[in-house]
């Protein structure tokens, strides 16, 4: 028995490589899920609908990009949502992201991964910022990857899918 749970645990980080899909805006202005938690070396793949993208910001300055986050370029940018865009969880950190589409952060269109849901920096907290904030759209795509179906599905080949209900 002993044996069975460190062997278990000694293969977990790569057994358990989850892909976790996001829309964004297929249900209006909303990422559905708006939350969910990832382990680092998940994949994420962002399936944006016309005219939505998504940035990656910081809980401190609601609809601004952080400097080093990703951002999947326009709606335009994805071959009429053909591509998706896909990125690697490399933290378990708290990861917040917006749409930097006209107003649709003002209005709520915020998500994120592995969020507290409880205390000062939950989803809802960022998204009550947001409705003051002003938003800056990021020049170019970064941090991630538009793919096609066929790149992801050689890409994830090894993952196993994720089902969005594990979303909290
Ligand atoms: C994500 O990981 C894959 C596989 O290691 C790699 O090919 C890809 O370049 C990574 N993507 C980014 C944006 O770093
Ligand atoms: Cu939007």
């Amino acid at each position: 028995m002993q044996f069975a749970i460190s062997t278990l645990l000694t293969l977990a980080p790569f057994a358990l490589a989850a892909v976790h899909e996001v829309e964004v805006g297929a249900s209006g202005q909303v990422f559905t899920p708006r939350t969910f938690s990832a382990a680092v070396g998940d994949i994420v793949i962002f399936k944006l609908s016309p005219n939505h993208d998504v940035a990656e910001g910081d809980f401190d300055k609601p609809c601004e990009p952080d400097d080093d986050g990703f951002y999947s370029g326009p709606y335009s940018g994805t071959d009429n949502g053909d591509k998706k865009f896909v990125i690697n969880v490399t933290t378990d950190d708290p990861i917040y992201y917006y749409c930097a589409v006209q107003n649709h952060c003002q209005n709520g269109m915020v998500g994120g991964i592995n969020i507290p849901s409880s205390g000062d920096e939950t989803i809802d907290a960022y998204a009550n910022a947001a409705k003051n904030a002003r938003t800056k759209s990021p020049s170019s795509v970064s941090g991630g990857q538009l793919l096609s179906d066929q790149q992801i599905s050689s890409l994830t080949a090894s993952a196993s899918s994720a089902p969005t209900a594990s979303a909290r």
